[in-house]
């Protein structure tokens, strides 16, 4: 398959310039491509975020569904039909906030999807209230004395849950991005990826220096369940990207 069997020409993304949006469109395109999934055969379930306005620029079968909810209608598509590719996209908001549920469960049942979770630690399409991934302290428009509770760790979230697959990736590392994406698309069961990208307009700039300088690429990884869970328990200041735990 070609990029351009998964563009609309017709279409322009809304995102501001320079948004993370861009570069997660892109790896998706790209990983679809290389494996040779034709669209036809791909179902990619939208949150409502910033990141939603995707449907209108991934040229496979989208369905936009309600804030919360992108991962159980992927539930529901891909038990309909086995064979299909079937990935859910949404925000830190609609995912860890309005429909944290829904992922603990889908991780817990082990569902044969790919949750690509966009976290920029705020409510970016509704002008930046905070989310439960937003840094202690921060000001934001709904917490104006700063968040007074510690953030969630999605992967750690997911880890708890039974997810068998975790991975971090930062969309300006895109060829990494590209790799771990066509790995968690082609893992048989729950694959869950963090995407972190902050958000031009809400995230402060302490975020912003945060996601951008405090990544790195693990050289050993945890070996069991109980590692995993301490690991990720145990990331405050850095965080670690790739493929972080498979079994
Ligand atoms: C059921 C429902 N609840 C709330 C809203 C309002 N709403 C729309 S987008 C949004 C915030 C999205 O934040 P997030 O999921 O983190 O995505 P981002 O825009 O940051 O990418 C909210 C609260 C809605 N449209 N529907
Ligand atoms: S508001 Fe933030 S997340 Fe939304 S398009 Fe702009 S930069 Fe991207």
């Amino acid at each position: 398959m070609d990029l351009a069997d998964y563009t609309f020409s017709s279409q322009t993304p809304t995102w501001c310039p320079g948004c993370g949006n861009f570069a997660v469109l892109s790896a998706v395109k790209k990983s679809l491509a290389e494996l040779n999934i034709a669209p036809k055969d791909t179902v990619v379930t939208y949150d409502i975020g910033c990141g939603g306005n995707m449907v209108n620029n991934l040229a496979v079968c989208g369905f936009a569904s309600l804030h919360g909810r992108s991962i159980p209608v992927a539930v529901g598509v891909k038990a309909a039909n086995p064979a299909l590719t079937v990935i859910a996209q949404g925000g830190d908001g609609g995912l860890l906030n309005e429909g944290a549920s829904h992922l603990i469960h889908a991780a817990q049942r082990n569902d044969n999807i790919t949750v690509l979770l966009h976290n920029n630690q705020v409510f970016a399409l509704t002008a930046g209230q905070a989310s439960s991934t937003t840094p202690k302290e921060t000001v934001t428009k709904s917490t104006p004395q700063g968040v007074s509770y510690l953030p969630l760790n999605p992967l750690l979230l997911g880890a708890a849950s039974g997810a068998k697959f975790l991975a971090r990736v930062s969309p300006f590392d895109f060829d990494e991005s590209v790799g771990v994406m066509k790995q968690a698309i082609t893992y048989q069961g729950f694959s869950l990826v963090e995407i972190i990208m902050p958000c031009l307009i809400w995230s402060t700039k302490e975020e912003t220096t945060f996601l951008k300088t405090k990544t790195f690429f693990p050289n050993d990884l945890p070996k069991n369940r109980g590692q995993i869970l301490d690991y990720l328990a145990k990331e405050e200041n850095r965080l670690a990207l790739g493929i972080l735990w498979q079994e």
